[in-house]
């Protein structure tokens, strides 16, 4: 009938108990509703095979830089394409996340959720955020079909991001003023294995973009 008490494993003692209100439900009452214009048809209107393109490293990296950069040669392919950036993600959809492990898990399911949407609306999408978990980018990846999911590791060593220090950050971070800073008090796993790895302390962004594009190329992903 609702009611619940807890019981301690190891002295079997009872040592709470409660009664639920009601029960969160969420999308139990919720059914899948088909749509006839489907992303097979939103795909073949726009005449290509949609895509996420998925960008990861540590802030100062150069991630945005060159997803602009992919952004604005697929659009002169004739691609249909979005930048989804961190930056500006955080400012509306996610204005209401910080920087805890916990708040970056969210910042990115909730990307990788609007990326999926974007698929099935037949986009090419740059996804260009931190995202220092890898199991959350495998979350990402496994909200897309298969060969779907692009990952671009954008590595540039803590090193150089931090004597680029384009934002201030790092040296806000070094001073104590931004706690959870990844890189300096905040952990960035990197990726076990990316379709794509750009080693920026020797390339432009310029030839890094042409890497990308090449790499959708051979994947298939554009003709
Ligand atoms: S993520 O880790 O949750 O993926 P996201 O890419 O959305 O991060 O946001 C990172 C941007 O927020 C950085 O480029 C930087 O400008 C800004 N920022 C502010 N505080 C922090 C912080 N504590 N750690 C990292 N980036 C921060």
């Amino acid at each position: 009938m609702g009611g619940f008490i807890v019981i301690d494993r190891l002295t079997n003692s009872t040592v709470g108990a409660g009664l639920l209100h009601f029960a969160l439900r969420r999308a139990d009452n919720v059914a899948w509703q088909v749509i006839e214009v489907n992303k097979e048809a939103h795909a073949r209107v726009k005449g290509q095979l949609p895509a996420v393109v998925w960008f990861t490293g540590l802030s100062g990296a150069g991630k945005s830089t060159i997803a602009n950069v992919v952004e604005r040669k697929l659009y002169e392919l004739g691609r249909h394409t979005y930048l989804l950036d961190g930056d500006n993600v955080r400012h509306g959809l996610n204005k209401d996340l910080g920087f805890t492990d916990a708040e970056r898990v969210e910042n990115i399911r909730r990307v990788a959720e609007v990326a999926s949407l974007m698929v099935d609306a037949g986009l090419i999408v740059l996804v260009s955020f931190i995202s220092p978990f890898e199991a959350e980018r495998q979350m990402a990846r496994a909200r897309v079909a298969e060969g779907e999911f692009i990952e671009v590791f954008v590595n540039t060593p803590l090193e150089v991001a931090e004597a680029r220090d384009s934002k201030g950050l790092y040296a806000k971070a070094r001073r104590g003023e931004l706690t959870n800073f990844t890189g300096i008090d905040s952990p960035y796993e990197p990726p076990e294995s990316p379709e794509l790895d750009i080693d920026t302390t020797r390339l432009s962004a310029e030839a890094a973009a042409d890497l990308v594009i090449a790499r959708l190329r051979d994947l298939g992903r554009l003709p």
